[in-house]
Formats: C-alpha cells, structure tokens, sequence
C-alpha cells in the first residue's frame, strides 16, 4: 500500500541473514516502484529514486528515509517508511530508542491496542505527545467522549484522547513534562511521575513520584484526580461543575488550580465570566493570565526513580 511496495514488506517481515539487502547498511537507493535499484547500478545520488538508509537494531532493521527530491514525497515517506514493521514501535520512546530521531507523526501500537498515530518529539528523547496549544485553531471546548477519543491536528493543536493515552501508559509509571510559554517569551517546565487509570477511573491521574523543576505543582496539591468535562462532573467542588464553570476538560480539582484547556485568548478577556475560562497555570503566572502555548508529553519513568 505504497510507493516502497513489496520488496520492503518482505524485507522488514522476513528479517533473513540470507537476504541479499540484509546486514546491510547504509545508502541504499530504491526505484520509484518500489524495488531496489541492482547494486552494480547504484547511482548513490539516487535521481528520481529513494534514497533508503537501513541500519540495524536488535529490534530488526530501520531505516530513515531520505528521498530524492524529484518524486517529492518526503513529507509522507519518513512516517510511511515506518508504519511498515511487523511489530510497530509502542511509544515514541521506544521509536527512538530503535534509531529514530526526527521528530514527526509516527504510527504506535501499544500492547494489547489498536495502531494509531502520534506525534514524537525526538528532540529530547523520545517523548509523546499528547497535548499542544499553539494558536487557538482548534476548540478545545469539548464533551466527554471528543476528550475521550482525541481531536484536533497532530502536527499542530491537538488532545491526544485519554483512551490512547490511557493504553500507552497502561499500569506503567510514567514522566509527564509540561511546557509552558508566557507573551513575554517566557518559559516553564514542570515534570513528575504519574500513572493513569482507564475509562472506570474516568482516567484518574496519580502522582507518584516527588516533583522536579522549579514550579510548585498544581496537580500534585491532591495526588489523585479523575478527569472532568461538561457533562461528566468528577471534580472536587460538590456545588460546582467546574468544566461548565471554566471551559474545555482536565482533571479539575476545585476549579482554580489549573486549566490547560481552557479558552485560547491572546489577552485577558474583559468580560469577568470569561477571564475565568482560559488556558492558566494558577502557580506560574496566576489565575487570569491566558497562556500562549503550552505542550505536554511522556514518557516511560526510568526503573530507577522506584521510591
Ligand atoms: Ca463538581
């Protein structure tokens, strides 16, 4: 089902020491329908082809892609190249940990889950992404079952879905890093060990771990919280629905910690009830200053942060 065709599959399926191509490495050029072009032909400039660079790992064989730019496909190659492994990468930790390091969409299967797609930021090892707030394109106003399953663009504002992020982290312990931009470029970060339950929980996030980073965390204040959207009240405020309250979904507390879905505004909003509504982190720059961006992502705790 694409421009590397058959040859590749087979390649990547049958892991063969007798294959001609495998053991292997580097350059390696491939004709535009997808079969290797003869090694005594090899042009390495590769014009009008592929230019495949495998490398192997003890997982089998990776390759990035690097095409020539007269097909012009490189864009949807580098991830095509992937999706093709027998066995896809879990995480995107895991992707990199294989050789991967330019960040992208790239597809994941975690155990027991059906492949989906995320976008890995290899710019500091391997990390999930699975929020990001860039511009206000996308309205993260949303119901249950859209902060279930994920919306907006991958390569740009977009929710994850706590299903996806619920079956990547599964019973693991996890780093969950959280960057934060002001309008006066400004930055923080704020990092901690976390698990997450399933649907049953209404995917509750568990502190596990001590907090790093400078930021006194506004999460971590009650160690345990269920997530909450308009119309699935499981915050901590009895009298109030703090989704309905404020806007968008999160693992509300008592409504004044932090939001970082809320309402993207490029100043603070005039209107009172809406200076309530925006994306803040209460302990960073307050409780009504609307964030530019913010991101967040994970990845596997290492074994050896076990308190
Ligand atoms: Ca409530």
């Amino acid at each position: 089902p694409s421009v590397l065709g058959s040859w590749w599959q087979q390649l990547w399926r049958d892991p063969n020491p007798s294959h001609p191509h495998m053991g292997r490495t580097g350059p390696l050029c491939l004709g535009v329908r997808g079969a290797p072009v003869p090694a005594d032909k090899e042009p390495l400039d590769c014009t009008a082809a592929l230019r495949l660079e495998l490398c192997s790992s003890s997982r089998g064989l990776l390759t990035r892609v690097q095409p020539a730019e007269e097909v012009g496909l490189g864009a949807t190659l580098s991830s095509m190249a992937l999706s093709f492994p027998a066995e896809l990468p879990q995480d995107c930790h895991q992707l990199f940990l294989a050789g991967q390091q330019s960040s992208g969409v790239f597809q994941v299967q975690p155990a027991g889950s059906q492949p989906f797609k995320v976008y890995c930021d290899m710019t500091t090892g391997g990390w999930t992404v699975i929020q990001r707030r860039t511009d206000g394109s996308v309205d993260f106003d949303q119901l249950w079952d859209a902060y279930k399953n994920g919306f907006g663009d991958l390569r740009g504002d977009f929710w994850l879905g706590l299903e996806k992020m619920h079956r990547l982290i599964q019973e693991g312990r996890f780093n969950l890093l959280i960057e934060l931009e002001d309008w006066e470029g400004n930055s923080q970060v704020i990092q901690f060990v976390f698990s997450l339950g399933g649907e049953s929980t209404a995917y509750t996030l568990s502190l596990l771990g001590p907090l790093s980073g400078e930021l006194e965390n506004a999460i971590g204040d009650f160690r345990q919280l269920p997530f909450s959207t308009r119309d699935r009240d499981h915050d901590l405020k009895a009298d109030t629905n703090c989704a309905k309250h404020l806007s968008g979904g999160w693992w509300f507390s008592t409504c004044g910690h932090a939001n970082l879905n809320g309402k993207y505004f490029r100043s603070i909003p005039r209107q009172r009830h809406e200076r309530k509504q925006g994306i803040f982190w209460k302990t960073w720059k307050g409780r009504y200053y609307p964030l530019k961006s913010t991101t967040m992502k994970i990845q596997p705790a290492a074994l050896e942060a076990e308190p």
